[in-house]
């Protein structure tokens, strides 16, 4: 079995509890063949310190060496807050109005993917298998190739694939996109993405479409298919019944046992759509009034990227819109919104969604959106409760049987919340066991080893 080398932003330790789904599931894959976890420290060092060698650190963890390279200020500030979060971010969400070009940005992207695969090329075998994640790393594997790096390479996105013209915006697409031809097979989330991905390939770059999901350009030819990312289904459903799990689960039932809990988990993002989500709250207890001392939406927002601007109007659009609900409708025992702008113990959210009649996931834009499958896999399978899910979320596209809403549609969404609030236990139970059939089916495993199965039968193929 050839060793595997997985490259992210950041590289999470497999040890810690708070490690997700995912960074279990690549940690269970890098255990299994032995190899390599590389990406960045998290740290900003003096720009002497991140050129040299002493701005690289190794820890080996069992079969697994995780290695990480600290970043100088600048390439921090043009690298990771500039281009990816203020320039990729954004306008893969579909959100060209808050992105921000600046040609240092993209020089500084450029230079911190170069010095990654510097760092990274002298640690590779000629077998190993290399797996790069998401929109921070798009050039790396066409770094990797202009040092002569042959093995094969695969590249996942996390994030949406907007449509053409959007992509088209970014002032460096074209060489973003050639960029994405060095690798030898491309993963997305969904099958819009391949569409935009295959539409913006043939229209602006004239690739040829061959068959089945590969297109040939640039001397290359590229693989591009569709790993809709889940979770570890198994793990969130013994967290539930783990004692944090149940504690929580027993004091949010007790708080509102006479009344209806709806929940949202989130990091504080504007792809997320929170402030359309309290607006929705709010068009809901205007035209249905049986809800006023009875509905509660607890609404767990994780700081998320505070050095950016973006993220600071949100958080003042959603203090003044939570305070504006509990000002206008909140009574002296009852509250419509329960804001809490912190990170929640990993160990605690399945009890929270155990707890909770209805999830609102409600994104603008979401590559997949995993809170939607952990609520799902939280619940009592005889007593669940009712996912109301943004069509916009990549979820969407095959957990049919939840709510799908229009997040923008203040009323529509409303009437879903309304529906799923007084959902017969049946009709529950029957949602309920369909979705988590999917989920079961294409879980976090079933992920990863679709995609790394996928990379070696393209290299045998392809050659
Ligand atoms: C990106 C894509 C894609 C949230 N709040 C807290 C907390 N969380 C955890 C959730 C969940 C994770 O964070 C969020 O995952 P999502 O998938 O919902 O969203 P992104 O962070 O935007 O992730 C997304 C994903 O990558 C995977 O490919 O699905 O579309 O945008 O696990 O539980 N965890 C804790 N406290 C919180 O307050 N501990």
């Amino acid at each position: 079995m050839s060793r595997l080398v997985v490259v992210s932003n950041r590289v999470a330790d497999p040890r810690k509890a708070a490690a997700g789904g995912l960074a279990v599931a690549i940690r269970d894959g890098l255990q299994q063949t032995g190899g390599i976890w590389f990406g960045w420290s998290g740290k900003t060092v003096d720009a002497s310190v991140a050129n040299s060698h002493n701005g690289v650190h190794t820890q080996t963890v069992g079969k697994v060496q995780l290695v990480t390279v600290d970043l100088s200020q600048q390439d921090y500030e043009t690298y990771y807050l500039g281009y990816a979060n203020n320039v990729l971010w954004p306008v893969f969400h579909y959100r060209l109005d808050v992105a921000q070009f600046d040609v240092r940005f993209g020089s500084g992207y450029r230079r911190v993917n170069q010095l990654f695969a510097q760092r990274l090329f002298p640690l590779l075998e000629p077998g190993d298998i290399i797996w790069v994640h998401d929109y921070h790393l798009i050039p790396l594997a066409a770094e990797l190739r202009a040092m002569g790096c042959r093995n094969p390479i695969g590249f996942f996105l996390h994030i949406p694939v907007p449509p053409p013209p959007l992509l088209a915006a970014i002032p460096e697409h074209e060489w973003l996109v050639r960029s994405l031809f060095a690798y030898d097979l491309v993963g997305l989330q969904t099958e819009a993405d391949m569409r935009h991905l295959f539409d913006y390939a043939h229209w602006e770059v004239g690739a040829e479409r061959l068959t089945d999901g590969y297109l040939r350009a640039f001397n290359r030819t590229l693989r591009v298919a569709a790993f809709p990312i889940g979770i570890d289904v198994g793990e969130f459903a013994a967290m539930a019944d783990a004692r944090e799990g149940v504690d929580m689960f027993s004091r949010m039932r007790a708080e509102y046992s006479r009344r209806q809990l709806l929940l949202g988990v989130d990091r504080l993002d504007y792809s997320k759509g929170l402030p359309q989500r309290i607006r929705a709250m709010r068009y809901l207890l205007e035209h249905y009034p049986e809800n006023r001392k009875r509905a509660t939406l607890i609404q767990i927002a994780a700081p998320s990227r505070e050095d950016l601007g973006a993220y600071d109007d949100l958080r003042r659009q959603m203090d003044s819109l939570c305070g504006a609900i509990n000002g206008d409708y909140g009574e002296l025992d009852w509250m419509p919104v329960r804001y809490i702008h912190r990170n929640v113990a990993r160990r605690r959210l399945p009890g929270l969604y155990r707890a909770s009649r209805v999830a609102l996931v409600t994104p603008l834009r979401d590559g997949m959106n995993l809170v939607a499958k952990e609520f799902l896999a939280a619940q009592d399978p005889e007593d669940p409760g009712v996912l109301v899910l943004s069509r916009f979320a990549g979820a969407a596209e095959h957990l049919k049987q939840a709510l799908l809403v229009n997040p923008y549609d203040a009323h529509g969404a409303a009437e879903a919340i309304q529906r799923a609030l007084t959902m017969p236990l049946g009709e529950r139970v029957e949602r309920h066991s369909a979705l988590m059939a999917t989920i079961r089916k294409y879980d976090v495993h079933w992920w990863r080893k679709a995609f790394i199965e996928m990379l070696e039968e393209s290299v045998r193929e392809t050659g």
